[in-house]
């Protein structure tokens, strides 16, 4: 008789930690990955390319909250590939975070993946007709402050009929290598979501980005798309569903063609408030694109909005430029290249180009990454003893994923969630 109540409440545990978010602030179809959380802490010790204490050993197996001791460069040789049910939560390293150079990763399968703050730079050395991030299949992740550069192929890539519920947020995607130049497919089919929010492209020929399936491109930010095309849209014989609000496309000194190309009835677009500036003047005073089916690449436009999980807050085109402008990527400290891409934006048409070679000018590599200074950690938990005590857990027990408030997150997640603001100012 008390086992009914028993199996409900259990029921009811089981709905709740599905409807945790990620992280406070974590929006869109992979609002609700649950990364490492049920599994352990594994802390990142040093830049090594592989063994223990690497970032590639943290992510080789499944189920870990992955944070770091030490700031700094990782060079890689090899592309890494991640486990199901990892968190990286970057913004736990201190100086100035982490820069992964030399090669790309696959997140395929990387199934319920959680990733915050850390940039990822391929470049010239990494491995020919790859992309810098590549997945391929899976569902349930989320990319939230990731800086994204140089794929050789793509730079962010979702290209698979069955991938499904991931959103990129509040990322920067930049400067895909020529002679590709490609900001990145993202390609699923439709009942297969995906969510980009706030993001930045920047600097890419082409796919900034290439849409199909079941798509919510909302308030990003595409600045300087070459000869390509910034939004594709489909370009397909598939079936395609797109909201498409109050995003922002700027012209700079590559773009010669329109914003949006390549779409035809079967790309089904709802389209709200989204604004070109094309005039290459120094300042950001675009026009609201007139609502008809050619100014959008030729899509059939659709009257009512698509029912997909939306931001909480929705931003006009222009406020959705001033925060990326402060935001987007791995800002809780930005390195010498967003740094750089973000005073290209903010010439706001003047500056900018496509790039063959991360090591030339303008660019100059992947810069210095300052490794800051390593707390102490008595309990080797991850957690730093002096945060132990402010966010309730115990400076000298190991009891990192234990969850001492009650909140549904690890005391570490408590920890690396209180480091950096939620997603809105
Ligand atoms: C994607 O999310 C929806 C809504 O939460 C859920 O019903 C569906 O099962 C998810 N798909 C996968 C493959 O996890
Ligand atoms: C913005 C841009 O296009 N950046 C590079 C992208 O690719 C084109 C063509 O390959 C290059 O010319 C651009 O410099």
């Amino acid at each position: 008789m008390l086992l009914l109540p028993f199996f409900w409440l259990l029921a009811l545990q089981i709905q709740l930690a599905a409807a945790l978010l990620a992280f406070p602030g974590a929006e869109g179809f992979g609002r609700n990955a649950i990364g490492g959380r049920q599994g352990s802490v594994y802390v990142v010790t040093n830049l090594d390319d592989s063994g223990t204490g690497s970032l590639r050993d943290a992510v080789s197996k499944p189920d870990r909250i992955v944070v770091f001791a030490i700031g700094g460069l990782i060079r890689i040789k090899d592309r890494v590939v991640v486990s199901k049910r990892i968190s990286i939560l970057g913004q736990t390293a201190p100086g100035d975070g982490i820069t992964v150079y030399g090669n790309g990763w696959s997140f395929s399968n990387a199934d319920d993946t959680i990733v915050r703050y850390i940039r990822f730079r391929m470049g010239k050395s990494g491995a020919s007709g790859k992309d810098a991030i590549t997945i391929a299949s899976g569902s349930n992740m989320i990319f939230d402050h990731v800086s994204v550069s140089w794929g050789r192929d793509e730079t962010f890539s979702i290209s698979g009929s069955d991938a499904s519920n991931i959103t990129i947020q509040n990322s920067i995607i930049a400067q895909g290598l020529e002679t590709h130049s490609c900001g990145g497919l993202i390609q699923t089919s439709v009942g297969n979501g995906i969510s980009l929010f706030r993001n930045l492209y920047i600097d890419n020929k082409t796919r900034n980005p290439k849409v199909k399936g079941s798509n919510d491109f909302t308030n990003n930010v595409v600045y300087n798309w070459g000869a390509g095309g910034a939004y594709i849209a489909g370009d397909s014989d598939g079936l395609s569903e797109a909201n498409i609000i109050g995003n922002y496309f700027v012209s700079g000194p590559s773009s010669t063609v329109a914003a949006f190309t390549r779409g035809n009835a079967q790309f089904h677009g709802y389209v709200e408030k989204n604004f070109v500036d094309s005039n290459k003047d120094g300042t950001l005073n675009g026009q609201e694109l007139g609502v008809t089916s050619s100014n959008y690449g030729g899509l059939a436009l659709q009257s009512r909005k698509f029912s997909y999980p939306a931001p909480s807050k929705i931003l006009s085109a222009t406020d959705a430029a001033k925060y990326v402008q402060r935001f987007a990527g791995a800002s809780k400290v930005r390195d010498v290249v967003d740094t750089r891409l973000i005073s290209e934006l903010t010439s706001w048409g003047v500056q900018g180009q496509l790039i063959s070679d991360e090591n030339n000018n303008p660019m100059t590599g992947p810069g210095n990454v300052a490794g800051g200074t390593r707390a102490t950690d008595s309990d080797a938990d991850g957690i730093p003893d002096d945060v132990e005590k402010k966010i309730g857990s115990d400076a000298t027990k190991n009891d990192a994923m234990a969850d001492n408030d009650g909140n549904g997150y690890a005391n570490v997640e408590d920890w690396a969630n209180s480091l950096i603001p939620e997603s809105y100012y």
